[in-house]
């Protein structure tokens, strides 16, 4: 057994970084949060709360090879449909993504949501040290800084949200606004990817505590500083009860220097496709990513015969994701039938036009593929930053490929050397699109500058600054 309450710093997310190995073991996955974090879990006797991924499984507290505790929390099936697949994903992540399909709100969804962010709360609670830090990650969990500010309060609490947040006239739809903004306002300090979704944050405590007659007012320090595209904002706006949280923009990015080692897997994509122009897309299956206005600007290219079907080829790698949610179907089924529609026009036997995969693929080989592309097409609607975007960048190091980048990402702050499109308009991702392909055909030297640029910002701008910058302001903050 290990001595759970002496953790000085505990990180807080919905998932375990753990995943079943093939023997049925739980094995430690390093995603970049992970690998971001390890260090200084593991420097502070750290330990990570969160869900094993399998609803109803109990899971005894583990340590991983390099020392840190991962502290699982059940969650039952109905917790995973309520709380989980209902407010989570399918009222919270459509609300957040500014409405691209109508957020339910459903009492029942709500109740377990708060029960469950009451579970999650507990389990910090009960490992961590007396004033450890302790790190709420993301929208699953916003009341759990205000229900262990009653229960635990002399620890420090941070909490980062990893999608946007919405314009203050959009959060007001939901009818628990007060208690969220409340538990939410529970932590010491509060983080988002960028200045915009801060400074709704700020608009919206004014406003929902407005209404709700408290004491929360406008932001009683506000600093928004630094150049166009990587604008800081820092602020500090009254608690309910009369404690300063600070609001602050940290842009998450990617562990850069590993992605880029694992760029010398390439070959494997390029060598199945041939010298035709590689398109490629990688997105988890939601309907916020854009996947199918993609295809269908793809497709208008061809049918108008600016790019030649034995020209092009496109790859679209769509992880399956919350399969169980009626939009997530119905986004695959759309997807499926444009990728269907597409080949069954412009592909020959043998040699389809667009390359479709539904399932998750190993990552040296995901990003041996980024190094192949010529092309990378990211056009979510909203989305909070795009890691891919910033992962595809890290696996071009000599100012080749292009990408094609909603201005709609979080990422189009820093990676304004992009082709920035609108995905609302398929023109604009048609023109981007073409002048990509273009000026990557041609060798273009001011194509390859702006590579050189994006790939210069995500080198030195990695996971481990982010995670330090948002650990130092919590910091000086307490
Ligand atoms: C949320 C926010 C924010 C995808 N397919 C495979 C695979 N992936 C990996 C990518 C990338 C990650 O998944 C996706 O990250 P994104 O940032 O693009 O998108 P979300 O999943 O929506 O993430 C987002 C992020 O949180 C962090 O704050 O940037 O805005 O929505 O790392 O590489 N990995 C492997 N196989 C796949 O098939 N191995």
């Amino acid at each position: 057994m290990y001595p759970l309450s002496n953790n000085s710093f505990v990180v807080v997310a919905n998932r375990l970084p753990v995943d079943r190995a093939k023997d049925g073991s739980w094995q430690p996955s390093p995603g970049g949060l992970v690998t971001a974090l390890a260090p200084v879990l593991e420097k502070h006797q750290g330990c990570w709360v969160g869900w094993p991924g399998n609803a109803g499984e109990h899971l005894e507290p583990f340590r991983t090879d390099s020392g840190v505790l991962l502290h699982p929390v059940t969650l039952t099936e109905a917790d995973y449909e309520l709380f989980y697949e209902g407010f989570s994903n399918a009222t919270l992540w459509p609300l957040y993504h500014d409405l691209i399909v109508p957020p339910r709100f459903e009492r029942s969804w709500w109740e377990a949501y708060r029960e469950v962010n009451l579970k999650f709360a507990e389990a910090v609670a009960e490992v961590a040290a007396p004033s450890a830090t302790v790190w709420v990650q993301d929208y699953q969990l916003q009341l759990v800084p205000g229900i262990l500010r009653q229960i635990r309060p002399d620890l420090t609490i941070g909490f980062f949200l990893h999608i946007p947040f919405p314009g203050a006239e959009l959060f007001r739809q939901l009818p628990w606004r007060e208690e969220l903004m409340r538990g939410l306002l529970g932590a010491d300090l509060i983080g988002f990817h960028s200045v915009d979704n801060a400074q709704n944050f700020l608009a919206l405590a004014a406003q929902v505590a407005g209404a709700a007659g408290s004491h929360i007012g406008q932001p009683d320090e506000l600093e928004v500083e630094g150049e166009a595209s990587i604008r800081q904002v820092t602020a500090k706006i009254t608690a309910p009860d009369g404690r300063k949280v600070g609001v602050a923009a940290f842009p998450i990015s990617i562990d850069s220097a590993e992605t880029a080692k694992l760029s010398q897997h390439k070959g494997a994509l390029r060598s199945r496709v041939g010298e035709r122009t590689l398109i490629l897309g990688v997105d988890r299956l939601d309907y916020t990513k854009g996947i199918l206005q993609r295809l269908q600007a793809f497709e208008e290219l061809l049918e108008s015969e600016a790019i030649a079907p034995d020209e092009v080829v496109f790859v679209q790698i769509a992880t399956p994701s919350r399969e169980r949610i009626d939009h997530y179907r119905k986004t695959r089924y759309e997807v499926e039938a444009a990728v269907g529609r597409i080949n069954g026009l412009y592909g020959e036997i043998g040699e389809p036009v667009v390359h479709y995969i539904h399932r998750p693929v190993p990552k040296p080989q995901l990003m041996g593929y980024y190094a192949d592309a010529d092309i990378m097409l990211v056009t979510p609607f909203k989305d909070g930053m795009n890691l891919v975007a910033k992962e595809y960048v890290a696996c071009h190091d000599d100012g080749s490929g292009a990408l094609v980048l909603s201005e709609f990402a979080g990422a189009a702050a820093e990676l304004n050397d992009a082709y920035l499109c609108n995905p609302h308009d398929l023109e604009s991702i048609k023109r981007q699109l073409l002048a990509a392909i273009t000026d990557v055909r041609a060798g273009s030297e001011s194509a390859q500058t702006r590579m050189q640029q994006l790939h210069d910002q995500v080198m030195t701008h990695d996971v481990d600054l982010w995670a330090r910058s948002f650990l130092g302001a919590l910091e000086n903050h307490a």
